[in-house]
């Protein structure tokens, strides 16, 4: 289906998602979150695809939301439309794992955007930040949370109160992205991560997502029982006894997804 503000690309196992506003540097406004939501959504009840990329262009991941949508709001305005809530949280009920790949500026919502995916690549020209201090406001779609969890609290603080910009090295270093590439390889990057998943058993996939979330919503001792149980659960699937015969007869594992 064809969006005014997305470009979706299904290439063999791959959605390829690309937020398309250049002239706005992406920015997130209403048309993109709902078309996102919906792309995602779609993305993952496709059974043809196993993993899902999330890009925009050289110059901009996403500069942050929309600043002229938002720029008239009042406090009802906001607190009634509840902007982005139910798109962000569309997003995150995609259980399909999905790479932000990510080069130039990922800022406000941008960088809360990538954070929302699973891992985050980036090129060696990304910069992200919480700018939103500047505009007088505070991120609203996860950044004081996430990048809390992602970076620590001192790095989190300084980010969102003077509202610098972190580079890819630095944020490489700090474990906000898993990987920095040159600008030109960042796409084909994140294809072959993605082909990397998309050979994997996508039962087991989806296990993995869900137990690496569960770091961040629960306390360690229930994170180490759900990963002790799911762990015995896939016992009871054909893709544990494919994989590991595989591995003793020194072959390449065929997944079946069962
Ligand atoms: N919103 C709207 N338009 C934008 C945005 C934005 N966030 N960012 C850039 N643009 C537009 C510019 O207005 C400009 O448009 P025009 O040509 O019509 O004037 C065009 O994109 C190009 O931008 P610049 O000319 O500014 O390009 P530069 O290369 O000089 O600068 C920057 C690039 C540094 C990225 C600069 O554009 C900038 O600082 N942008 C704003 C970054 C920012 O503050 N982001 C945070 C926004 S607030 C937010 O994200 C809150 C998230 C929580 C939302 C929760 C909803 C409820």
């Amino acid at each position: 289906m064809a969006y005014e503000t997305l470009i979706v690309d299904i290439k063999d196992h791959i959605a390829l998602i690309r937020l398309n506003r250049p002239d706005a540097l992406n920015a997130l406004n209403s048309t993109m979150m709902a078309e996102l939501a919906k792309a995602l959504t779609e993305a993952d009840r496709n059974e043809k695809v196993r993993a899902i990329v999330l890009t925009g262009s050289d110059k901009a991941f996403a500069a942050g939301a929309d600043i002229k949508e938002m720029s008239d709001k009042g406090f009802v305005d906001m607190f009634e439309a509840d902007f982005f809530t139910p798109e962000t949280e569309a997003m995150l009920r995609v259980r399909k794992p999905i790479i932000a790949a990510v080069s130039g500026y990922a800022l406000g919502g941008g960088c809360e955007l990538a954070m929302i995916c699973d891992f985050i690549i980036a090129s060696d020209t990304a910069k992200f930040g919480q700018p939103e201090i500047n505009l007088g406001v505070v991120a609203g779609i996860g950044g004081t949370q996430r990048l809390t969890r992602f970076v620590g609290k001192s790095k989190a603080m300084d980010m969102h109160l003077t509202g610098r910009f972190m580079d890819a090295e630095e944020a490489e270093r700090s474990g906000l992205v898993s990987r920095v590439v040159p600008v030109k390889k960042l796409l084909d990057t994140a294809m072959e991560a993605a082909d990397k998943i998309a050979e994997k058993s996508q039962v087991t996939v989806k296990v993995v997502k869900e137990a690496v979330n569960r770091s961040y919503e629960t306390t360690l001792r229930e994170g180490l029982l759900f990963e002790r149980r799911v762990f015995h659960m896939l016992f009871n699937t054909e893709d544990q006894k494919e994989g590991m015969a595989a591995f003793l007869e020194k072959r390449e594992a065929q997944f079946r997804d069962r």
